[in-house]
């Protein structure tokens, strides 16, 4: 089955009773047992939920998975994966990345005794480097947000191997339409759904997807014993978005084309980030292990700093001044104050972060309407 077939169908089949083709939103916290422990596979919601079964079956579908597991957020699903690891266990990940993602590996999961070393993933010796006897995880997050920098699935993902680590890529950024990374060689694959999966900004979800049983089993125990599990309403308003996934994003990405090559020829404009760009570092390595560049863009102003920077994120009228991505309409952003505030700022310039940045997750507008409002705020 193709993937533009998959978004439809895959895993999914009409509700037994009914014959309703959607998949109901089984408001329920419990199921009738026969006699203990005897029941038709749902024994407590927290557990499991037929919706969320359905949001599961179709995210393994589309990441190649045997099996995926739904959170009730992006970043709870990276605490389950984190929650598999133990003390003294070493971890090294981008340093450019979500800056949830980095506030809950330093501040929540160093002080349990989770060593992390954050460093610049685009360039593989220095991962090479960062490898000691007890790195038991290698988080890969790429493209990564907010600079766009795309990491080397492949061999990053060998190297853990070889290693006896497990490469997780967080795909947020891209989505399973863009980027498969377990067909790739990564052992395991998460979301946000909150952003393309879900893809209209009403829902906040996450999910784990491998096909590794071993720790997928870990990944389950997680589900059922500290349970940040997603509701049946938010895992069918996730379900719904993906079956226009390939449609959104398609139109998403030929929108942000257009507006890296606007912003890359304006005169007031200095760096734009964007791998379709083919001056962007790693523009060759998108082409190779990306469908498509992706519709999140990011750039600076010729006039470097942050003021004029805030001065056209205020300026813009379609593009909404908003945390997040992924969904249908545009939005603009400040990451040093806004999703990356809690990295300090020492930490997040020397990753490249800057104050002056502006970032853009490119909706499905219509592309001359999102040029005309850049153009009038810049
Ligand atoms: O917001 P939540 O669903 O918990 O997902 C966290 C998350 C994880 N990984 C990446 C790459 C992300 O970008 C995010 C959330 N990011 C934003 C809210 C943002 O505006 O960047």
């Amino acid at each position: 089955m193709k993937f533009n077939t998959k978004t439809i169908h895959a895993g999914q089949e009409p509700e037994k009773t009914s014959g309703a083709v959607m998949p109901p939103v089984f408001h329920t916290s419990t199921y009738v047992q026969k006699a203990p422990n005897e029941h038709q596979g749902y024994d407590y919601a927290r557990v499991g939920n037929p919706t969320r079964t359905a949001l599961e079956k179709l995210i393994a579908g589309l990441e190649e998975a045997d099996e995926c597991a739904c959170f009730s957020s992006g970043v709870a699903a990276i605490d389950a994966i984190l929650k598999t690891l133990k003390p003294g266990d070493h971890v090294i990940s981008t340093n450019d990345l979500y800056g949830g993602t980095y506030r809950l590996f330093t501040q929540v999961f160093e002080p349990y005794g989770i060593r992390f070393s954050f460093v610049n993933m685009t360039n593989l010796d220095e991962i090479e480097a960062a490898f000691t006897e007890k790195t038991k995880l290698v988080w890969i997050e790429t493209p990564t947000n907010p600079l766009l920098r795309i990491i080397d699935i492949r061999k990053t993902a060998q190297m853990s191997k070889e290693r006896g680590a497990l490469s997780v890529v967080d795909n947020t950024f891209a989505s399973p339409y863009l980027q498969q990374p377990l067909l790739l060689g990564a052992d395991a694959v998460m979301h946000s759904t909150t952003k393309y999966l879900g893809g209209h900004s009403d829902v906040v979800g996450g999910a784990v997807a491998s096909s590794d049983k071993y720790f997928m089993e870990k990944i389950r125990f997680q589900v059922k014993t500290t349970g940040a599990v997603p509701g049946p309403m938010d895992s069918y308003l996730v379900l719904r978005g993906i079956k226009t996934l390939h449609l959104r994003v398609e139109r998403s990405v030929e929108n942000a084309k257009k507006i890296a090559d606007f912003l890359n020829n304006h005169p007031r404009v200095g760096i734009v980030h964007y791998p379709g760009l083919s001056n962007h570092p790693q523009h060759k390595l998108a082409a190779d292990q990306m469908n498509d560049f992706g519709a999140m863009v990011s750039f600076s102003m010729k006039d470097d700093t942050m003021e004029k920077a805030i001065d056209v994120m205020k300026k813009t009228r379609l593009f909404v001044l908003a945390e997040s991505l992924g969904g249908v309409e545009s939005l603009v952003s400040h990451p040093a104050s806004m999703t990356h505030g809690s990295i300090p700022k020492n930490i997040r310039e020397k990753a490249g972060l800057k104050d002056s940045l502006i970032r853009l997750s490119v909706g499905v507008e219509d592309a001359d309407d999102l040029i005309e409002d850049l153009e009038q705020s810049l």
